[in-house]
């Protein structure tokens, strides 16, 4: 039977333009008066503006701009400034970190110089927007739950490009900025240190990354099926027999005999998401600084198998001094 399933059909519930509750004394004045846009009210909410630059934000985007100015220069630069091969190599460019022979010295600008200080503008705006985000709820009375669980992916962040190579001494051991040269980084570390996925905190944080897929198809499947009885709209539903909410508890218990609240969901989410990054912020931590090889490491603690003694026997590649051993 064709019935109606709201997948994609949204209703669009359009009150007057509202700016906002008032600010508290010491705020910038917000920018704009905002507008409905028809399209955007088919994906979201239709009301558009006023913005709240303020300082922080200000700050933030004035150097999240430089940042990828820097990185996208450089880029341009590597291909002898051809706007053509500029876009045609984008996802292969990149602006790599100073060798290993530089440790943690200013190398020249064209040795990595230029990494470093893209990277300082990157992290000093991404902090900057973090500030943004806990005085924002702050300004409006929430709690802090947004920018606390950004903080967890800026700890994931931190660790890569900072923290890590910082205990390493080199910043060579940084990520290079690039789309695939990043990724190619990423399966150079995996390599490196024989194999991430003996890493039991890769793990962990591979669990939170699928629990929190599980969780969100399972809380937005679980909303939408009772929005036919208003439950995305809920006030006093919450409390009352019959009604969406009760309905979506139900649905669960009889599936799985045990059903989380309207309230409780949202606990279980934010904390999957933000122990994804938490987790795997600890794992790299440990990588090459605790632990240089997971696969030994994983032998030695009856995860991983050793390879048969037919095979030439498995050399740490942190012993290895070159390319060739
Ligand atoms: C959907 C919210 C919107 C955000 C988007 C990303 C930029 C970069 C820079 C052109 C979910 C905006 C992208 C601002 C532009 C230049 C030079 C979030 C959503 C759309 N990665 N990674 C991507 C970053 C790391 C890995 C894509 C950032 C680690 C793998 C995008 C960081 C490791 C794969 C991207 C970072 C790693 C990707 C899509 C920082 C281990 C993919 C991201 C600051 C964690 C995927 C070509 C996305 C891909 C991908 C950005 C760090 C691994 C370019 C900003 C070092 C295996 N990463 N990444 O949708 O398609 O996120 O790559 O730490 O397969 Mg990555
Ligand atoms: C990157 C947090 C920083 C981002 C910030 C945002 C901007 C602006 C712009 C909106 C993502 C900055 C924002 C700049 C945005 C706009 C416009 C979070 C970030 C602050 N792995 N792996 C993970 C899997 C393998 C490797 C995590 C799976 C191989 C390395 C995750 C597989 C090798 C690292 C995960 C797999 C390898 C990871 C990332 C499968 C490669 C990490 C979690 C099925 C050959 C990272 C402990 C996350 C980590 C990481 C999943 C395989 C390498 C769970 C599913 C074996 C080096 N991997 N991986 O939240 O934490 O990232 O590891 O094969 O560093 Mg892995």
């Amino acid at each position: 039977m064709a019935e109606y399933q709201n997948i994609f059909t949204r209703v669009q519930v359009r009150g007057p333009l509202h700016a906002g509750s008032a600010l508290p004394a010491g705020s910038w004045e917000r920018t704009g008066q905002g507008r409905f846009i028809h399209w955007l009210g088919r994906l979201g909410d239709a009301q558009i503006g006023p913005i709240y630059l303020g300082f922080s934000g200000i700050a933030s985007l004035i150097l999240g701009f430089f940042a990828i100015e820097i990185i996208g220069l450089n880029m341009w630069a590597s291909v002898n400034w051809d706007p053509v091969q500029f876009v045609r190599q984008l996802p292969w460019l990149a602006l790599e970190p100073p060798p290993p022979a530089y440790g943690l010295h200013l190398p020249p600008l064209q040795q990595g110089g230029w990494w470093l200080l893209a990277g300082f503008c990157l992290t000093a705006s991404i902090l900057l927007w973090w500030v943004r985000m806990y005085r924002r709820a702050r300004a409006l009375g929430l709690g802090t739950h947004t920018a606390w669980a950004f903080a967890a992916a800026i700890w994931l962040y931190l660790v890569l490009g900072f923290i890590r190579p910082l205990l390493m001494g080199s910043w060579a051991e940084a990520v290079p900025f690039g789309i695939f040269p990043h990724l190619d980084w990423t399966a150079a570390f995996s390599l490196r240190y024989g194999n991430l996925f003996y890493n039991p905190f890769h793990m962990l944080s591979i669990a939170f990354l699928y629990g929190s897929a599980v969780l969100f198809a399972m809380h937005g499947a679980t909303i939408l099926a009772v929005s036919r009885f208003g439950g995305e709209r809920e006030v006093e539903q919450i409390i009352d027999r019959g009604t969406a909410a009760e309905r979506a508890a139900i649905f669960w218990r009889w599936t799985m005999g045990f059903n989380a609240t309207f309230e409780s969901l949202h606990r279980w989410g934010w904390w999957f998401a933000v122990l994804c990054p938490l987790t795997g912020g600890i794992g790299i931590l440990l990588t090459g600084t605790v632990v240089d090889n997971w696969y030994l490491w994983g032998v030695k603690h009856g995860i991983a198998p050793p390879y048969p003694a037919v095979f030439p026997a498995v050399i740490d590649p942190a012993s290895h001094q070159g390319m060739v051993p």
